[in-house]
């Protein structure tokens, strides 16, 4: 287990490097250049800039998150093929720079989605919540104005220039259905991968959060079956999952512990954080602790300690505690105790496993 933490960058996250060096375990930190439009070619000197700064705080910077994936790659329209060389470039640059995984996702308009970024718990925190019945009354516009009210800070996945384009890109997913998502998908891993082996890095696609169709888009990376779909479409190496439990995990009938089990080896990156899962269907962040969610993390940490896992890991969203103000669900309190979490239950289950 190669433990890390995603940071936002100089002057874009209220947490510092030197804070995240004082969370044991840390090796390397997750990154992106979150300023560039979404589709822009990632230029050497700015690779190099914030690897260089990154390493300078002795961490690697081998896993990046994300490089987005520009819309009409999944739109499969006439723009695509320029998009996607945009997208070799980009792979290319990052893996002279030593970058070995980069986490995407292929969601259509929206990355993660929740209807509160500041639910409070009973314990006095307040966490990332979806609630059902609210998603289901409200339009995509309503949804935006709730992100964006909520929050001071640009969230990932809900670039400015997109958002002001929603009307057009619902439009043009009128036309694409699950099947033509795949295809679009498969269309662009075919030309990417080959690059990726090339350079020494393996593509991690994210699960879709919430794993289900939201406002009529389609969605595929919902299941195991996904999952197993995925993995069909090319045979590559560099064909890749990051294995989230939050994300699968909010549709119960995902069993994660079982998922892990069968796909850790096929996952260069991993993301472990707990939901707690109502019976209306809502979700709520909790802590890591496995009793304090619906998400089986021991089980799921015991399966990657059984099978050596060596991949990248990081602590997923966390609560806001403590009174810190910081980017929804990305502060450093919980997620530095997610870090413990995970650490006693690796070190627990490796030491079993080298007793027996
Ligand atoms: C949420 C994240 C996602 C993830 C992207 C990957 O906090 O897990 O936004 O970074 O879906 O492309």
């Amino acid at each position: 287990m190669n433990m890390t933490f995603r940071w936002y960058g100089r002057g874009n996250d209220t947490v510092t490097l030197d804070q995240i060096k004082q969370i044991p375990s840390v090796k390397g930190i997750v990154w992106a250049l979150h300023e560039k439009p979404v589709g822009d070619v990632w230029m050497k000197e700015e690779i190099k800039e914030e690897v260089e700064y990154i390493q300078s705080y002795g961490f690697h910077a081998e896993v990046v998150e994300s490089v987005n994936i520009h819309e009409s790659i999944k739109l499969g329209n006439h723009e695509r093929n320029q998009y996607i060389e945009n997208y070799k470039q980009t792979i290319r640059h990052l893996g002279e720079f030593g970058v070995k995984v980069i986490c995407y996702n292929f969601m259509p308009v929206f990355d993660w989605i929740r209807t509160d970024l500041y639910h409070p718990l009973p314990d006095g925190s307040t966490a990332l919540f979806y609630e059902k019945q609210k998603l289901d009354s409200i339009g995509p516009n309503e949804l935006i104005d709730i992100f964006s009210s909520a929050s001071t800070m640009t969230l990932p996945g809900w670039e400015p220039e997109k958002l002001g384009r929603i009307q057009e890109l619902f439009e043009a997913y009128k036309e694409i259905d699950e099947e033509k998502l795949w295809e679009n998908l498969g269309y662009f891993l075919n030309e990417v991968l080959p690059v990726c082996e090339e350079a020494g890095i393996q593509m991690a696609i994210h699960p879709d959060d919430p794993p289900w169709s939201l406002f009529g888009l389609p969605r595929i990376l919902t299941s195991e079956e996904g999952l197993k779909r995925l993995l069909t479409i090319s045979d590559s190496p560099a064909n890749g999952i990051t294995f989230c439990t939050g994300s699968l995990g909010s549709n119960p009938r995902n069993d994660m512990e079982a998922i892990a089990c069968k796909f850790a080896n096929r996952s260069p990156f991993a993301h472990i954080r707990n939901v707690k899962i109502y019976e209306n269907g809502d979700f709520i962040e909790t802590s890591h602790l496995t009793s304090d969610g619906s998400i089986n993390l021991i089980g799921v940490v015991k399966s990657l300690a059984e099978q050596n896992y060596s991949g990248y890991v990081r602590p997923d969203h966390g609560r806001h505690i403590w009174k810190e103000q910081c980017r929804p669900g990305y502060g450093l309190y919980d997620r530095a105790l997610g870090i413990m979490y995970l650490n006693g239950l690796w070190d627990a289950f490796t030491s079993i496993n080298k007793e027996g």
